[in-house]
């Protein structure tokens, strides 16, 4: 595709030029060259060398495929192959074919950064095995990557599906990719696919400057909830080094939690572990210096940390479960992994608290502990050590924890009955030993999910175990109606207050963390269920937050 020099010049030529052709096939504007009235408005302010380039503009971005010959500008997008097959269900007998798909985001990507700033139109007709197919896009602004979907189709294995959808891309995007997907990972058939302009074109050379939102003068989360409990954020080196995310932290916070950097995966150091596996076997070596960036950010601006997390089945490296660290070997025994587990939870709070005396103040000494289908999870940790690994975990972490760190089981779900019978009875010999002093509820709802469930669980952990209650990762997922945000909104102000009411009412909640700062930042972007926009300006959802304590004064 032949690609605009000039923004000035790539505008006229587009000037009353409408695409969006209903059709899916190319828009007669494509074919639309540089004309001479076009060229000569524009000539005094152009070059020689600039008019040479004005003969490059010559399309408004079109993409069209029927694949009828043969050839595909679709790329693969992970471990998906790609390939266009004779397909007699297809409507020209050909269709592009993507097989191999190991992962739900596995498929085949189209390159999309000229529709940048720009209303687009895309359509295509699937068939698949998979009970749907999903054509989404991605892009980048201020360097967070954003994935959102454009339309999904219900799909069957014999005839195609039509589907379609707009998504107008941000000025500020860069990276833009629309791809086909689906959550199941059998292989799609498509049988057309195009992405079109919707109204006139604006040629962006590149991405216009993201700006942020003005946040100085919102009200605090952290005073405003000061005689409730503490408020904090998930956040990430990258997020600290943003000045404008950084100076919202401050305004809000009086805790953080790193999202990632304190995981065991972050922790452990495999090359010096496995360097001499027998100095190593019951200690495996660790790392730290580069929680120095996060933690003296918290301490600087008089935060509490949340320690997360000590054992944990995911982001664990496997290797830590081996016999001298070898993945091909055997399994450590019990012994062993008592061992490597006392180390690790030591090598944990020794240093944090050497270094950064007083900085945590509740650590998730055991992460996910409760399976999905009930019982417990058959982790790692779980298959070496056996059902009292978590017993174990609490017993070291009480025994090196500082005087008044408190110690939290930490899990999602876990306001849904089957977990809750299964928490709490692993939990309750922890809790009766006097190791355990929290209970953390993750909290990644939707705005779907009854509010008084949720509640009457998060009582029910206080009461029955005698701890404290930590909202450890918050956020509530949209719905995809047209008024998502206020309805965001008010699920936040009746989960709120019910919150406070609670609080109130003796309930132990000591804490509460938003899983991220805003929506492109969350690990579930697309479900923009966070507090803050991409530029920061306040959602709906932030002032209801606000608004509840005040909501429930006098209570
Ligand atoms: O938000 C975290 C994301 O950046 C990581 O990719 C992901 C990997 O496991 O972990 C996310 O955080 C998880 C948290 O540590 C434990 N509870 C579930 C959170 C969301 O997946």
């Amino acid at each position: 595709m032949k690609k605009p020099i000039i923004t000035t010049v790539a505008l006229l030529l587009v000037l009353a030029l409408s695409s969006c052709s209903g059709s899916g096939t190319e828009s007669p504007a494509a074919e639309t060259t540089v004309t001479t009235t076009a060229a000569a408005a524009v000539t005094e302010a152009i070059t020689e060398e600039m008019k040479n380039e004005t003969e490059e503009v010559s399309e408004i971005p079109s993409i069209t495929e029927d694949f009828t010959g043969g050839e595909t500008v679709g790329v693969k997008r992970g471990s998906a192959v790609l390939s266009v097959v004779d397909d007699a269900a297809a409507r020209n007998g050909r269709a592009l074919f993507i097989e191999g798909r190991k992962e739900s985001w596995n498929g085949a990507d189209y390159k999309a950064e000229l529709f940048r700033g720009n209303e687009i139109e895309v359509k295509g007709s699937f068939r698949s095995a998979n009970k749907a197919v999903r054509v989404s896009i991605q892009f980048n602004v201020r360097g967070n990557t954003t994935y959102n979907m454009v339309f999904a189709v219900n799909t069957n294995d014999s005839s195609y599906t039509s589907g379609s959808g707009k998504y107008t891309i941000p000025a500020s995007a860069e990276r833009i990719i629309v791809y086909i997907e689906s959550d199941e990972l059998k292989d799609i058939y498509c049988d057309s696919f195009s992405v079109n302009v919707c109204g006139d074109y604006t040629y962006y050379e590149e991405a216009a400057e993201a700006l942020f939102a003005n946040t100085s003068d919102y009200p605090s989360l952290r005073d405003t909830y000061a005689d409730l409990f503490r408020i904090g954020m998930a956040v990430s080196p990258t997020v600290l080094a943003k000045p404008e995310y950084a100076e919202l932290i401050k305004a809000q916070c009086s805790s953080v939690t790193l999202e990632n950097n304190m995981k065991p995966d972050a922790m452990l150091d495999y090359g010096t572990s496995i360097s001499d596996p027998d100095k190593y076997q019951e200690a495996p070596a660790m790392k730290f210096s580069h929680l120095n960036y996060e933690l003296g950010f918290a301490r600087d601006n008089g935060m509490t940390v949340r320690g997360h997390t000590l054992v944990w089945h995911s982001q664990t490296p496997e290797w830590l479960f081996y016999k001298d660290y070898n993945k091909n070997g055997e399994l450590a025994d019990r012994e062993l992994m008592l061992k490597r587990m006392e180390n690790y939870i030591k090598g944990m709070m020794e240093w944090t608290t050497e270094n950064y005396p007083g900085l945590i103040s509740a650590w998730d000494v055991v992460n996910e502990a409760a399976a999905d289908e009930g019982g417990m999870r058959k982790s790692l940790w779980y298959q070496t050590i056996g059902e009292d690994y978590i017993q174990k975990a609490f017993e070291y972490a009480r025994k090196y924890a500082p005087e008044g760190v408190k110690l939290f089981y930490n899990d999602y779900n876990s306001y849904q009955k089957q977990k809750q019978e299964d928490i709490l009875s692993f939990l309750k010999p922890v809790a009766e030993a006097g190791n355990m002093d929290g209970m953390g509820m993750q909290s990644h709802i939707g705005t779907y999910m009854g509010v008084n469930e949720y509640m009457l669980a998060l009582k029910r952990y206080a009461e029955e175990l005698g701890v404290e209650i930590h909202v450890t990762e918050l956020d509530i997922g949209a719905d995809r109606s047209d008024d998502w945000e206020d309805k965001q909104g008010k699920y936040f102000s009746r989960f709120m207050k019910k919150l406070i009411s609670l609080r109130k009412d003796g309930v132990p909640i000591t804490s509460l963390t938003l899983w991220g700062v805003s929506d492109s930042l969350s690990w579930k972007a697309s479900d923009r269920p966070l507090v803050f926009r991409d530029d920061l300006s306040r959602k709906p959802a932030f002032d209801a937050m606000i608004n509840a304590v005040s909501a429930t004064d006098g209570e």
